[in-house]
This record gives structure tokens, C-alpha cells and sequence, in this order.
């Protein structure tokens, strides 16, 4: 018999105040306001947890890798106890002849109920040969358990995108999920996704029973409705044109803003700078790297990585980066735009008591 969350967190041990702490932080997780801790609660106390089937296509299995390390202990068990992963082929245990039964029956008894978190894309070339599991394709294999699916989640860049399997030339013809699939897809793109993302799209499905609100991409609002420049903390940095010039000057060391090193953060959209990863610990940006624009469709082909983006909507003040610079040096000779030169002198003072907040943190 399917328990639900409560129950099975009872079975494991865990107390009622450790339960409630979880919903508080699943709400989170989900973008739910505080108000929502007890229909949160009284979703994971009441209902019956969700029949999970997770496949594996054209991938890397980061996605696997990253949402087993989300930031909250009990991520794990809700990945493999509380919610009723029946199939996946990286976590189960049983494997062949089993496995497959165990898929079939999942999706014959849970029909209309059951949810499909898909990773990779799938390979249409030459019938679909190129990924082959239990003798069918990956093309069969989704379509078959998408057809009853009550929702279908494209974990990562590869299922939502295509991502390195659909980079030029693209020898297996790869495409998205939802080339193949005939009903909406939750894309939750990323290279891999940020865990506790992951967690708050599939807290939502299970606490709310509904679709996150999705973009014209597919991908949920919440966490893809804003551009990593949007918030990035290196951002006075890029508005003062204080930029890193080569990856072990000063300026490197100071943490200015990494556009001219090629950062894609003014033209990605993902929650790297307000979530972070590893438990809010870090992101790319913050470690020193620009961002790849991993949750981009089509990344491996945006490139080159390390060339600077030539120029992107919404820019700002500036028109270029590279003209930063000179701006500044004809207002300052000329003695007039005065205006431009105190902003600069203002953000920069921004920038100081930011690093000061920085470093008290530390
Ligand atoms: Fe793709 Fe996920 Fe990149 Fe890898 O499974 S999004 S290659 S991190 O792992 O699909
Ligand atoms: Fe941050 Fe990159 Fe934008 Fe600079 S260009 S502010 S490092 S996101
Ligand atoms: Fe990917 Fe950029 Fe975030 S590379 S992990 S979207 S900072």
C-alpha cells in the first residue's frame, strides 16, 4: 500500500518537528509564500506519494548527480523512499527482465497519475538505433510512458533542449522530449539543473497537484523568469565597467564582473545567482568563471565560451563593454557629463561596502 510523505518519514524515524522544518523548506524550495507551510504540510501528511518513473536517455546522468545532493537531508530519501521511485534505471535495483516489468506495471496501474522525469534527448536518426533500451528505442520508450503520464519533467538542458547530443552536427539527429511528446512538458533546464530547483518544480507538482506557471520555453517562471545578470553579485562591478581583463590579473582577485572573459550571464535565463548552488554556498560566477549558459537551448553551439558576448538587449547604460572606458575618459577631459563620473564614483563606493559585506560574512 502507497503512504504518504508523513508516513514514510515516520517509518524512517524522523519527528514531527524535523517534518515540519522539511515543508517549511519545501515551500521554499517551491517558491511558495511562508503562508503555504501548511497546505504544504497537509499535502505531504495526507496524500499519497506520487508513482515516479525517472528514464534515462542521451545524458551524462549530472542531472542524477545533482539532485541527490540537494541541499536538504531529506531530498535524498524523498528521492529514494518518499516518493515512489518505481523505475529509474540508475537508483533501482532490480535490472532487465525485472526492471522492465516493474515499468510496465507502474504505467498500467497508474494511468493518468503517475509523473515521467525524463533525462537526455532522444536520438532520431536511423530509427532511433543510437539509444537503445530492452530492446526498444528511447523514441518508443517515451512515447510509451508519456501516454498516460499525468505530467512530464525534462530534467536538464539534453531532454528540454537537445543540449550536447543536438550540438553540431548533431550525428543522431537528437531532439527534445517535447518534439515527442504530445502534451505540455515542464522543461527544467540546466547543465545539470540546480537541485534544489529540481526539488521546488516537483514540490509544486505534489503540494499544489498543478503545473508550475511555465514561460513560452516551457520552463517554470519562478526560476527561469529572470537573466543571471539580473541579480548577479559581480553586477556593480559590471554597471561601475570594472571587468576581469585576463584570469590572473587583479581585478580576478577583486571579483570584478566577468563579462569581458565571456560570461553568459546577461543572456541566460536561470536562478544561479539567487538559489546558488550547494546549499546557497557558491555558484560559477562566484568561483570565478563566467557563466556558460548551460540552461540555454542550443549552449554548445552560443559559444565560444570565451569570447565576450558582442553586445545584448537590455544592456544599459553602456553600449559595449569595451567602451566603458573610453565613455568615462572623454566625459572626464572634456569636464562635462559630470553626472557620469559621480555615478561611476558612487557605484564604486556600492562596490566597496558590498566587498565589506563580503568579507564580514566570511
Ligand atoms: Fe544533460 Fe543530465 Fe548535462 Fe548531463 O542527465 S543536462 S549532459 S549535466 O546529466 O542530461
Ligand atoms: Fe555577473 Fe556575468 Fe553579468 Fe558580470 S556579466 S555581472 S559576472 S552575470
Ligand atoms: Fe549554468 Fe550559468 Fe548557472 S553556466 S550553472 S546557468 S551560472
Amino acid at each position: 500500500m502507497s503512504h504518504s510523505i508523513w508516513q514514510s518519514m515516520q517509518q524512517k524515524g524522523y519527528s514531527r518537528r524535523e517534518f515540519l522544518q522539511f515543508c517549511a523548506w519545501a515551500a521554499a524550495a517551491a517558491g511558495l509564500s511562508k503562508t503555504a507551510v501548511g497546505q504544504v504540510a497537509e499535502a505531504f501528511e495526507k496524500k499519497q506519494k506520487p508513482v515516479v518513473v525517472w528514464m534515462h536517455y542521451q545524458e551524462c546522468t549530472g542531472c542524477s548527480e545533482s539532485f541527490i545532493r540537494a541541499a536538504h537531508p531529506i531530498v535524498a530519501d524523498v528521492l529514494l523512499d518518499v516518493l515512489s521511485l518505481n523505475y529509474s534505471e540508475t537508483l533501482m535495483a532490480p535490472s532487465g527482465f525485472q526492471a522492465e516489468k516493474s515499468l510496465a506495471e507502474s504505467i498500467r496501474d497508474n494511468k493518468g497519475k503517475y509523473i515521467v522525469v525524463v533525462e537526455g534527448a532522444v536520438p532520431t536518426r536511423d530509427g532511433g538505433v543510437y539509444c537503445m533500451i530492452g530492446g526498444k528505442t528511447a523514441e518508443q520508450s517515451l512515447r510509451t510512458v508519456a501516454a498516460d503520464a499525468a505530467a512530464v519533467i525534462a530534467w536538464g538542458s539534453c531532454a528540454a533542449f537537445g543540449g550536447v547530443q543536438a550540438a553540431k552536427p548533431n550525428p543522431t539527429d537528437a531532439v527534445p522530449i517535447s518534439k515527442l511528446v504530445n502534451k505540455p512538458v515542464i522543461n527544467v533546464p540546466g547543465c545539470p539543473p540546480i537541485a534544489d530547483v529540481m526539488m521546488g518544480v516537483a514540490t509544486h507538482i505534489l503540494v499544489l497537484g498543478q503545473l508550475p506557471a511555465l514561460d513560452d520555453q516551457g520552463r517554470p517562471k519562478e526560476f527561469y523568469g529572470r537573466r543571471v545578470h539580473d541579480t548577479c553579485y559581480r553586477r556593480p562591478n559590471y554597471d561601475a565597467g570594472l571587468f576581469v581583463e585576463s584570469w590572473d590579473d587583479e581585478n580576478a582577485r577583486k571579483g570584478y564582473c566577468l563579462y569581458k572573459m565571456g560570461c553568459r550571464g546577461p543572456v541566460t535565463y536561470n536562478a544561479c545567482s539567487v538559489v546558488r548552488w550547494n546549499d546557497g554556498t557558491s555558484s560559477p560566477i562566484q568561483s570565478g568563471h563566467g557563466c556558460i549558459g548551460c540552461s540555454e537551448a542550443a549552449f554548445w553551439d552560443n559559444g565560444p565560451f570565451y569570447q565576450h558576448l558582442p553586445s545584448f538587449p537590455d544592456f544599459g547604460i553602456e553600449s559595449t563593454a569595451d567602451t566603458v572606458g573610453t565613455v568615462v575618459g572623454v566625459a572626464t577631459v572634456a569636464g562635462v557629463a559630470a553626472h557620469a563620473v559621480v555615478t561611476n564614483i558612487r557605484k564604486r563606493s556600492v562596490i566597496a561596502e558590498v566587498h565589506a559585506e563580503d568579507h564580514k560574512e566570511l
